[in-house]
């Protein structure tokens, strides 16, 4: 750094008044409670620290001041966030006589963001903001680009060690926040750059035509993404559907904007955007947000878009004698195969529900109501062929539904006249109490026989499945009440399916998914667990299914016999084998099949409680989880594997 800069250095006076230690008590709050700030102190709240600051950017961006952001990764597992904007304030302010870049740093602000007024929308759900992240972090720099001067400040957990400082010249603008999260506040410091790629993606999503970069650069892990999306949500529809068959060509998008008390100081406004494409299967997928704050709950925007949908296809219908005199189409039959994203922008959003995911104010519903109610409708006057197919899905799924609750309602008169009639298929265990019982779903006849010959029929049953089973992720509903495949493993679980899915009825807990450990067993396996994920939620949810682990190798010295699960334990226990003799002759075979197993082996191996390995399938993240099934389900064969290329290890795990 020359003199001539040195000179010209900002030194701000450090004198601690009362604001300042204030200040400090804030922070110090923050990091008694980090939980209350930021969620919770596990990885999810790590990444949080991410999104905090890069909020600030994305304020910036809405206000039209921004158009680039880059988030990246470091060695050590820090993170760099550099934005375009005008810069963060640097000059001094009046009531606390600090920068107000150091204020943004060290003040708690309880919700509102900075800068006065400045923005006329925040996140919801965010805006505790940078000091919090400051707090948090074992060291953080900030340093700013603005008029011609790059000034620049450094904190440690949350107290200035450098006061502010121009330490150079510069012909851009923008702020660039560097930290590292501290090791003492958090369970796990290692970053997913996955997870911040995704969120991130979402933010160029409902941010159009802003440009946001994810670079990992850790030893090892480099990659970089860049997301940039002109379409905005529309972009975001097609994103969903990628891996489906739209059944129209183009997104439908519509957008409007309620403005109340305009001019005066109570002016507050709203703006909607809705984008949405029908693909041919048969999931209901709705996205929404609030502030660019994803509402998984839901809502008054997607009540206001539900009810609109509804109402503008059954007019729209009888209108065009698509439907006859008494025809309507419910709801649900409306949103059958559709993609759809919603994100709405407004002054106080009240975010309500368990997880304060939902949006709360009914003016929004108001307002994309009469969004949906008229430009929809416009729309498809103008767009008869898209009308058409839209009315024809949804008389499709009209009728799947009415014969579906038929197959239902035969099912529960069968089961209530002669109590549950059980499959020919299954073995069933002698103890009654489901808490103590567990079922193995056996792929083929043979690997069944060994199954039941082997088990400890006291509190194991055996239920064998054979042939092709359907692929639930290609079938309506009504196909899966019926099917030849299904039926036994609904009827022996005893606590139906769907909407009537009733866990309290469930007659095991532990549902043991025990198939080759080849590829058609995993193919097996994938389609029971789709199967369950989609008709039977609740018991993925709670932990109740499983997968067995059968050995893969048996390793034979005369009369020792014992089995290897993978190749590193298949070498470790040859060489335990030959023992001090290295020319011993160890005889390895690899199990082609369960099948092959005889009775005792496969108790041995596989089903004692006291020897076995089970894997217990865990969704802890539904949302991916779906994404999975559907990728690794559906029939395009590119995001498939991109999928696997990019998620190899989850994939693995989950297909196991
Ligand atoms: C506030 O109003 C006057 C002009 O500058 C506005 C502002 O603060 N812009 C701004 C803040 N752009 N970027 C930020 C920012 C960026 C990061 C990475 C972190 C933080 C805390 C703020």
């Amino acid at each position: 750094m020359s003199d001539e800069l040195n000179n010209s250095t900002t030194q701000v006076d450090h004198e601690y008044g009362g604001s300042e230690i204030q200040v400090l008590e804030g922070l110090e709050a923050v990091r008694k409670r980090p939980g209350m700030y930021i969620g919770s102190t596990s990885e999810s709240g790590l990444h949080h620290l991410v999104y905090e600051i890069v909020d600030n950017s994305i304020d910036e961006a809405l206000a039209g001041y921004c158009d680039e952001i880059t988030v990246s990764i470091g060695e050590g597992d820090i993170i760099t966030v550099v934005d375009n904007g005008r810069g963060i304030p640097v000059d001094i302010q009046p009531q606390t006589g600090l920068p107000a870049l150091e204020v943004v740093f060290t003040i708690l602000h309880a919700g509102g963001k900075f800068g006065g007024g400045g923005y006329k929308v925040s996140g919801g759900l965010h805006g505790v903001g940078a000091s919090v992240v400051n707090a948090l972090s074992e060291w953080l720099e900030v340093r700013v680009h603005k008029e011609g001067k790059i000034y620049e400040m450094k904190f440690s957990r949350g107290k200035v060690t450098q006061p502010m400082q121009v330490v150079g010249d510069t012909d851009r603008h923008g702020t660039e926040v560097v930290f590292k999260p501290d090791p003492e506040m958090f369970e796990v410091t290692q970053y997913n750059y996955e997870t911040l790629h995704t969120r991130m993606r979402e933010e160029a999503f409902l941010n159009a035509g802003l440009r946001i970069h994810t670079v990992d650069n850790r030893p090892g892990k480099e990659q970089r993404d860049t997301m940039h999306y002109a379409g905005g949500i529309r972009e975001f529809v097609s994103y969903i559907n990628r891996s489906k068959d739209p059944i129209h060509p183009d997104v439908v998008y519509m957008s409007g904007a309620r403005i109340e008390n305009e001019g005066t100081e109570h002016e507050r406004s709203m703006t909607a955007e809705v984008a949405f494409q029908y693909n041919d299967g048969y999931n209901e997928t709705i996205v929404s947000f609030a502030n660019n704050v994803h509402t998984p709950e839901g809502g008054m925007h997607e009540e206001g878009f539900k009810r609109a949908l509804t109402t503008v296809l059954n007019n729209y219908g009888k209108k065009m004698k698509i439907l006859k005199d008494e025809d309507k189409v419910s709801g649900e039959d409306c949103r059958e195969g559709i993609a759809c994203v919603i994100s709405v922008k407004l002054t106080d959003a009240q975010f309500e529900g368990q997880t304060k995911a939902k949006l709360g104010n009914s003016e929004i519903r108001t307002l994309v109501n009469g969004i949906v109610t008229d430009k929809l409708t416009e729309y498809l006057e103008e767009n008869p062929a898209v009308g058409k197919a839209i009315l024809d899905k949804a008389l499709m799924a009209n009728r799947a539904r009415e014969a579906a609750r038929k197959a239902r309602e035969s099912i529960r008169r069968k089961t209530a006249l002669g109590g549950a009639a059980m499959p020919d298929k299954l073995r069933d265990c002698n103890e009654v109490n489901p808490e103590l019982t567990e079922i193995y779903i056996v792929e083929g006849d043979s690997a069944g026989g060994s199954a039941t010959q082997g088990r400890d029929s006291r509190f194991q049953a055996i239920l064998p499945l054979w042939g092709k089973m359907l692929n639930v992720e290609k079938a309506r509903a009504d196909k899966v009440y019926g099917n030849d495949k299904l039926t036994p493993v609904i009827t022996a679980l005893g606590a139906g399916i769907g909407d009537d899915f009733d866990l309290s009825k469930l007659r095991y807990h532990k549902i043991i998914i025990m198939a080759d450990a080849d590829v058609d067993g995993s193919h097996i396996r994938t389609l029971l667990l789709t199967f369950f994920f989609r008709f039977m939620r609740p018991l993925i949810e709670h932990g109740y299914v499983y997968a067995a682990v059968p050995p893969l190798y048996k390793l034979t010295r005369g009369k020792t016999t014992r089995v290897a699960f993978d190749d590193i334990e298949r070498e470790k226990i040859a060489a335990e084998l030959r023992g001090d003799n290295p020319n011993a002759k160890v005889d390895i075979s690899r199990y082609k099949g369960l099948g092959e197993m005889n009775p005792h082996e496969l108790w041995e191996t596989t089903m004692d409680p006291e020897k076995r390995t089970l894997k217990r399938i865990e969704l802890d993240d539904a949302v991916l989880a779906d994404q999975t099934f559907t990728v690794l389900m559906g029939e395009k064969v590119e995001p498939r594997k991109e999928f696997i290329e990019r998620n190899a290890k989850y994939a693995v795990n989950l297909d196991y």
